[in-house]
């Protein structure tokens, strides 16, 4: 049928046809769950009002809340069972009521009154199950149904991800929802798709043409003589096109129908600064329409892009960087079981920064966050998680491809997703004996280009209008010659130059090898990111030392050379927030710290100079927000200040800085970034930035601790000092509004260590210094990661007072790990030769001996904080002397507290 034309005037005088009542129903049933984990019982068929051992929850849930921080290795990966009361209407008897699962990680099944209602495979799509055959309604007599729902996420090799960088969080940890249709209706059996699928063929400034392709489904016992009727609404509700197609679908049938709007004349186009949405609604009618059965509402955006492997992005026509981040779906506390305003809050972030672009990664992820993006013009990519590796076998590349189907049918209609990708990193984890240059390894790299053809092929039958991409990590060669370079439309990269090996050119240089040796390739940049711990600063940063200085240099460097690169269609930072990933060690255990948000969602620096460079509106902050309680020694043995880099981020050519009210001078801002050295004072420091012939300023409250060079200076009475020993930065610790400083060698007056060494990790080839384990028994991880070995003394000229000594101790030196867990994108860097520790070693303090014989055998556990607090007193001027006598071996320290009592 011919698509009927409104005229303008028609057009706004038309609005939505009232929706009927009994149409289509979808509840959430999210409220009033049990929940218990596997205790060898078969729960599918015990009664409704389980006693014990039940808790009582609400959806969404995990089971992994908590357990992915402690101090275990592991969490749990296994079986979880949630029960159910169910109440069904009695008017829903005639109609066709599903069941419908935003996502269960990873394995599911789904029963209503101990019958199987259907099986589901994969953690993070949609699933559906019909079951009107399987309910009670309530008008017999019977008050509830069961529902029982048992999840594994135990490891199954046939189910990506069979390894990866975050936590697979077991457990109904999406909404459910209880869906109930007309027996005549849109296609409900189709993937948790909605049915109704959307495709804009040929859009430009002048026209659009719009095709609506779908099914109905008669369920009824007649054969129905019905209409398809599709209404496109512009924003304020007006009718700006329709079209009604007459269909009969015989009992029981399906059938397939298209509508063809062309030529929408003057179509409002879809964008990130205008992600203006038309509606779709379709509806089936019967009998002149009078009898509306069911309707689907659909968002449709108009617009066309393409990539170039030359000139990266266009939208509408016109260049358009994508820049933006990479996102994981959890949270502090929650794990991945989040209500739906924080997914949304994520989309939110990267707008506020000014991104354009989110790489959904590794995952498909909450419908919310397609609404989200679509509303707020985010543009995006979506994947399944084929991530590190393959299994080669049937039910992996089925299980890949049915993800990808569902992946693309439940998110078809979403204008802002523009790549379907389907691997990342896939040859990062060869399995157990595969090497790149055995024949296996030969055969290896041969599926996983089988399946990436398969997934490609699929993609392109499913979605013509999308582009494919896979993401490899920065081995260039070994992704060409297994011929993934070759096979998806765009080739993302993963680049941590300047992190896990290298130094940032690196990156430069590799992006230049790609536009070489690829030219025809669109490409983007889909990963790069440094740790970054919002406890630790350095003013000498290096790299893996995971302060938020190395982090700015490291953006500073790559955004840079992404924008002076055309070729380069975009780039999503690795990460926009800290994320659980269980099997990390490092400064925070469990967190990947690759972020611009804390993982409460709190800027780091680098999300400012994100902004800085992105926004259009004037914009100016003052970097160390995160940083707000500072310390550093006074610049000289009489001054009063301790001179400190500050770095204000903007948009705007120079920056005024002020403290405490005294004009600092202007410096210009060179890409985002003005640099001042600020004298920080003891005590408050109220900087202000100001920028000039704009109304926009901004201000942090900063208090400094200034340490005198002299302990017994007047000015400055010692009250506190902590220091990290074997470490060169600084540790803010903000619960208990403590700062560490740097280690230094003793000097008469001073403080600091005499004789020994910074601790460095046998053979490790990326850490500067310390040990990247998890130390048991802290949150302190930081401090207790770095050490000084084989010093003889620490002092402190402190004037005579009583003072409290606190020590603090990990013994670093450990038997390696059965597996080194973290992530090694390096060539061969984390290689550490651990080694057993054999030391043993006294402490004296003022001459007494307060620890005697410190030995693994007893206090000095491997990788196991331990501290003791000492009372002192210091008198005669002779200050607080520690003495560390070596029996055996070398006398370690990891950190002291000496605090002035009075
Ligand atoms: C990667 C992975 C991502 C990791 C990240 C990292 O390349 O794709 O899953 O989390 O590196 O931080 O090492």
């Amino acid at each position: 049928m011919r698509a009927k034309f409104l005229t303008p005037l028609l057009l706004t005088a038309l609005l939505v046809l009232p929706t009927l009542a009994q149409q289509r129903v979808k509840q959430s049933v999210n409220a009033n769950w049990l929940f218990r984990r596997d205790d060898g019982t078969d729960y599918t068929k015990t009664p409704t009002t389980p006693a014990q051992g039940w808790e009582k929850i609400s959806l969404p849930h995990t089971w992994n809340a908590t357990d992915v921080m402690d101090d275990e290795p592991g969490y749990y990966r296994g079986l979880g069972w949630y029960k159910k009361a169910l109440y069904v209407p009695a008017n829903w008897q005639k109609r066709s009521v599903y069941l419908y699962f935003e996502g269960a990680n990873q394995e599911t099944e789904v029963y209503v009154n101990g019958q199987l209602a259907g099986r589901h495979t994969g953690g993070y799509t949609a699933f559906s199950f019909p079951v009107s055959k399987l309910l009670k309604f309530s008008n017999e007599g019977t008050a509830a149904n069961e529902v029982t729902v048992k999840v594994n996420n135990r490891h199954n090799p046939d189910i990506p991800p069979l390894s990866a960088d975050f936590t697979f969080y077991g457990g109904l940890y999406r909404d459910v929802y209880l869906l109930a249709a007309d027996p005549v209706h849109f296609d409900l059996d189709n993937n948790a798709s909605s049915g109704v699928f959307i495709t804009t063929p040929n859009v430009s400034a002048e026209t659009a043409d719009v095709v609506v392709n779908g099914a109905v489904t008669n369920d009824a016992a007649t054969s129905r003589k019905l209409a398809v009727l599709t209404q496109v609404l512009d924003r304020e509700g007006h009718t700006v096109a329709q079209q009604r197609t007459k269909l009969s679908v015989g009992a029981g049938q399906k059938l397939a129908f298209k509508q063809t709007f062309g030529k929408l004349r003057q179509p409002h186009l879809w964008s990130p600064d205008d992600p203006y949405l038309y509606r779709v609604i379709s509806r089936i009618e019967e009998g002149n329409g009078s009898k509306p059965l069911d309707e689907v509402t659909n968002p449709l955006g108009l617009r066309w892009f393409r990539f170039d492997a030359d000139k990266g992005f266009f939208l509408n026509g016109k260049p358009l960087k994508l820049i933006g981040t990479n996102r994981h779906q959890d949270f502090p506390g929650l794990g991945n079981a989040l209500p739906n305003a924080l997914h949304e809050r994520d989309v939110q972030l990267i707008k506020q920064m000014g991104g354009n672009f989110l790489r959904i990664s590794h995952y498909p992820q909450d419908p919310t966050v397609l609404h989200a993006c679509d509303r707020l013009g985010i543009l995006t990519s979506v994947e399944i998680p084929v991530v590190n590796a393959i299994t080669d076998s049937e039910g992996f590349f089925n299980t890949c491809k049915t993800m990808q189907t569902e992946m693309i049918r439940q998110g078809f209609n979403h204008p802002s997703v523009v790549i379907w990708n389907y691997m990342n990193e896939v040859l990062l984890r060869l399995p157990e004996g595969i090497k790149k240059d055995n024949a296996a390894g030969q055969a290896y790299f041969k599926r996983v280009a089988q399946l990436a053809q398969q997934l490609e092929d699929l993609t392109h039958r499913e979605d013509p209008s999308r582009y494919t991409m896979l993401v490899n990590h920065g081995a260039f060669d070994l992704y060409r010659d297994a011929g993934l370079t070759s096979i998806p439309m765009i080739v993302g990269w993963n680049l941590y130059q300047g992190w896990y090996s290298g130094e940032f050119e690196g990156f430069a240089q590799y992006l230049d090898q790609h536009h070489r040796e690829l030219p025809t390739k669109p490409t983007m940049v889909t990963e790069y990111g440094a740790d970054s711990d919002l406890r630790l600063h350095s003013f000498q940063p290096q790299r893996f030392d995971k302060t938020q200085e190395y982090a700015n240099r490291y953006h500073q460097y790559y955004l840079k050379a992404i924008l002076e690169r055309p070729f380069v269609a975009g780039s999503t930072v690795w990460n926009l927030a800290e994320f659980n990933s269980e099997s990390r060690q490092e400064a925070t255990p469990h967190i990947n710290n690759k972020s611009l948000l804390t993982a409460d969602r709190q800027p780091k620096d680098a999300y400012f100079f994100y902004q800085a460079n992105l926004l259009k509106t004037p914009f100016v902050k003052i970097g160390s927000r995160g940083w707000t309680l500072r310390s550093g020694p006074a610049a000289s043995a009489d001054s009063l200040f301790c001179a400190q880099p500050v770095e204000v981020y903007t948009n705007q050519p120079i920056v005024r800085l002020q403290l405490n009210g005294k004009d600092l001078g202007s410096q210009p801002a060179t890409f985002g970034v003005a640099r001042f050295r600020v004298p920080f004072v003891n005590g408050l420091n109220q900087l202000s930035a100001q920028v000039e012939g704009q109304p926009i300023d901004d201000q942090v409250d900063i208090q400094f601790k200034l340490l005198p060079q002299k302990l017994a200076s007047a000015q400055l009475p010692f009250t506190e000092l902590n220091v990290s020993l074997g470490d060169p930065r600084y540790f803010t610790d903000p619960k208990l509004q403590q700062v560490w400083v740097p280690e230094q060698a003793y000097t008469p007056g001073g403080w600091g260590y005499v004789g020994g060494q910074v601790f460095k990790l046998p053979g490790s080839g990326r850490l500067p210094y310390g040990s990247d384990r998890n130390i048991l028994g802290t949150d302190y991880d930081a401090i207790y990661e770095t050490q000084r070995v084989g010093l003889t003394q620490f002092r402190l000229d402190v004037p005579d007072g009583e003072y409290e000594v606190t020590l603090h101790f990990a013994e670093l030196e450990a038997v390696p790990q059965g597996e080194q867990l973290v992530y090694n994108l390096g060539n061969g860097a984390n290689t550490a030769a651990d080694k057993k520790a054999s030391r043993s070693f006294d402490v004296l303090l003022n001459g007494q001996p307060v620890l005697s014989d410190l030995v693994t055998a007893n206090y000095l556990q491997p990788l196991q904080a331990v501290s003791f607090k000492f009372p002192v007193s210091a008198q005669q001027g002779r200050g607080i002397i520690l003495d560390f006598k070596a029996k055996t071996g070398e006398a370690v320290l990891n950190g002291i507290q000496v605090k002035r009592l009075y």
